[in-house]
């Protein structure tokens, strides 16, 4: 390892963001989830409702473009998803890669909404936090201890019909916890947890203490929602809300804020739970970092996070080039695990008359360099193995390139009063010869006679 100048830079900006958060003693490795990212899910659901209808009620187009929508995303995150029909509707499930293939912490959220609206707070919230913290999941690509799955439940507004599918057909199997959310940004909310499993509970109140809210616990929600599914198959459960058309008391107003005497969210099942009117940014802010900080309890290593790493590719692998020509190709890198570092390109089994160049030299792991391979006149023909080396803060990687240079044997017969330039290929005495350096010829410079001026091919 070389530590540039770069690489210092960029080791002394990882530490700055390794120190703990302020007031997140506990929570040293999980994530700050920005809430924008959130409610920017909410808004594609919003926009989704308004082209299908209203709604997103299960078995509707509504919903189909939701799940579409979380789908593409976490495909393109590298989640392996499939969908799981049923009469009425659908599940989406998502299995991370990362980390052991068991035993599973299964986190979920229905994405149903019912026929009367957009179903933004219920349950859209809980869909888009879930969302994210699978993104950021998969971004972040900890040591995992356990396997992360995610569930994206149809028809629970008809009575938790998806995950109870879900369950019946094996999806309990190995599942050692369930987490689940459901209505996480009412504009009047509460901080409720769910006080099925004691260690559950626990993980999610750890986080509202660090950031001073007392949370209660969940009752309006009791077997309303799909953890109830995983109950009833023995699965211990936890999760989520911030209530639903219940009122506020006033000792919860009091440690909470809001209205005491007022529903949680006026809008349950309403035509008006929309975004962004129906959006408590605050208490979704809460509660997607509160279950980020639950899933890296959970099923987060307590070792050092994987070391960081990357791969280098060159494209084209391989060129053929005359004496005296170039090639480019170029240099990628890729992040294969933990952070992005500063990787210096340089050229290893360089052959005499071959010149390799960066542009630029340093990359950030994840960024592309243009490799320049140039050759002189006298560069030796043949096939020749070059490699591309990238010297990394963490970790020296290579890919491989193959130069072939000549191959141009024939040429015009060589003659005198000529002017030949560096490279130029004649034929003299039924041999090839290749011009070493530009110069005009003399009677009596036949290539065989000067060595200096001629090599043969
Ligand atoms: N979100 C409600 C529904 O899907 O109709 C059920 C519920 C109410 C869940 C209150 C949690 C708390
Ligand atoms: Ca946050
Ligand atoms: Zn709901």
């Amino acid at each position: 390892m070389k530590l540039t100048m770069g690489a210092v830079a960029t080791l002394a900006l990882a530490l700055t963001f390794l120190q703990p958060q302020a007031g997140h003693a506990a929570a040293e490795t999980a994530p700050d989830i920005p809430v924008a990212a959130v409610t920017a899910h909410l808004a594609q659901f919003q926009q989704i409702a308004n082209a299908n209808g209203g709604n997103r009620a299960s078995g509707r187009p509504g919903f189909t473009a939701s799940l579409n929508y979380i789908r593409g995303k976490l495909d393109a995150a590298g989640y392996t998803t499939r969908v799981q029909s049923f009469s009425g509707g659908s599940n989406l499930i998502a299995d991370w890669r990362g980390g052991p293939a068991g035993p599973v912490i299964m986190l979920g959220a229905h994405l149903d909404g019912v026929t009367s609206g957009p179903g933004i707070n219920d349950n859209g919230s809980g869909s888009g936090a879930l969302l994210e913290v699978a993104l950021t999941l998969a971004a972040r690509n900890p040591a995992l201890t356990k396997h992360v799955r995610f569930g994206w439940w149809g028809a629970e507004e008809q009575g938790l019909i998806g995950s109870r599918y879900y369950v019946q057909n094996g999806g309990a199997q190995g599942v050692e916890a369930y987490l689940n959310f459901d209505m996480i940004s009412s504009t009047n909310a509460g901080y409720f947890v769910y006080d099925d499993d004691a260690t559950l509970r626990q993980a999610f109140t750890e986080y509202f203490t660090s950031i001073g809210v007392q949370p209660d616990p969940d009752r309006e929600g009791d077997g309303r929602s799909d953890h109830a599914s995983f109950k009833n198959a023995g699965v211990r459960v936890g999760g989520l809300a911030t209530g639903a058309g219940a009122y506020k008391t006033q000792a919860q107003a009091a440690k909470w804020g809001g209205t005491a005497n007022a529903p949680f969210d006026r809008c349950y099942h309403s035509a008006c739970d929309t975004y962004p009117a129906n959006v408590n940014t605050a208490a979704l802010d809460r509660n997607t970092d509160a279950i980020a900080y639950a899933l890296w309890k959970l099923a987060v290593g307590s070792e050092n996070p994987p070391a960081d790493d990357y791969a280098i590719s060159v494209s084209p692998a391989s060129a053929s080039v005359e004496p005296g020509g170039s090639v480019t190709a170029t240099v990628s890198t890729r992040v294969t695990s933990g952070q992005a570092q500063s990787v210096t390109l340089s050229a290893g089994g360089v052959p005499a008359g071959v010149g390799v160049t960066f542009s630029p030299q340093t990359v950030t792991a994840g960024q592309s360099s243009t490799v320049t391979i140039a050759t002189t006149a006298g560069a030796a023909a043949g096939t020749h193995p070059i490699s591309l080396n990238g010297d990394g803060a963490s970790a020296d990687r290579s890919a491989s390139f193959s130069l072939t240079v000549g191959g141009d044997t024939g040429g015009d017969a060589w003659a005198a009063w000529t002017a030949y330039a560096a490279g130029d290929v004649v034929t003299y005495q039924g041999a090839g010869y290749r011009c070493l350096q530009a110069h005009t010829s003399l009677p009596g410079w036949e290539p065989a006679n000067v060595p200096a001026l001629w090599a043969r091919v």
